[in-house]
């Protein structure tokens, strides 16, 4: 019997690869175990490399299945976590808003991006451990703002144990980068018609297919 055509097997309408990146101890693992398991512990397990979660999620009618990447914040698997970054389709920059230099890194991974990843990767500012107490807050939610505002991104403060905004900054990202794919899609459109009128039956499909799904 004849093999369905690829797009009737995929479980997902797109499929959107996302990075994790920012200083080791911000809580990146944390918010996607928070996003993708629903849990969270305050045991502080670093990550070794680079690490993955899968999750699918539903907007406006289409199935989307995230493929999250977590990467290690620290230096010494520096070389390996930037070889992720080509890949992404958007970047969350995790900083701790008790913990100023993490903030202030947050041009350096930005630098990092613009070196390695795509022109068109979309990004998102998180401000995570926000349940934290007011005492022990270094970085002010307007300071968050600006940094997100002087880049043109946007910006969510999270908080991993709470639970607080962790869906809305993973959705949100997610929203963005179908749009984009979207968009891209519907430009694509005049080729996908030449390519059918020159009898290549099925690669019109195959061109939509790459250009949304990745
Ligand atoms: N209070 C509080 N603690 C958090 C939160 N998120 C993470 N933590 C704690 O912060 C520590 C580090 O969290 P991880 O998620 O492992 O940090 P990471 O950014 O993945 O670190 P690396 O893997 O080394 O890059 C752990 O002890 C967590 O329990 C949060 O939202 N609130
Ligand atoms: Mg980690």
């Amino acid at each position: 019997m004849a093999a369905p055509p690829a797009r009737a097997r995929a479980d997902y309408d797109y499929l959107i690869k996302l990075l994790l990146i920012g200083d080791s101890g911000v809580g990146k693992s944390c918010l996607l175990l928070r996003f993708s398991d629903g849990s969270f512990t305050t045991s502080f397990i670093t990550t070794i490399g680079i690490d993955f979660k899968i999750r699918t999620i539903e907007l406006d009618g289409k199935r989307i299945k995230l493929q999250i990447w977590d990467t290690a914040g620290q230096e010494r698997f520096r070389t390996i976590t930037t070889a992720y970054y080509r890949g992404a389709m958007g970047i969350l920059l995790v900083y701790d808003v008790t913990d100023e230099a993490s903030f202030n890194n947050i041009r350096n991974w930005i630098r990092n991006i613009e070196q390695h990843a795509s022109d068109n990767v979309n990004k998102i500012l998180v401000g995570n451990k926000a349940d934290m107490d007011e005492s022990k807050r270094a970085v002010p939610t307007s300071k968050g703002q600006a940094l997100a505002d002087e880049y043109g991104i946007k910006f969510f403060e999270t908080s991993a144990k709470t639970n607080l905004n962790v869906e809305e900054v993973f959705f949100s990202i997610a929203r963005d980068i179908k749009q984009r794919l979207a968009d891209t899609d519907n430009k694509a459109e005049p080729t996908t018609i030449k390519i059918n009128q020159d009898s290549a039956v099925g690669a019109g499909q195959a061109a939509q297919k790459s250009a949304c799904c990745g």
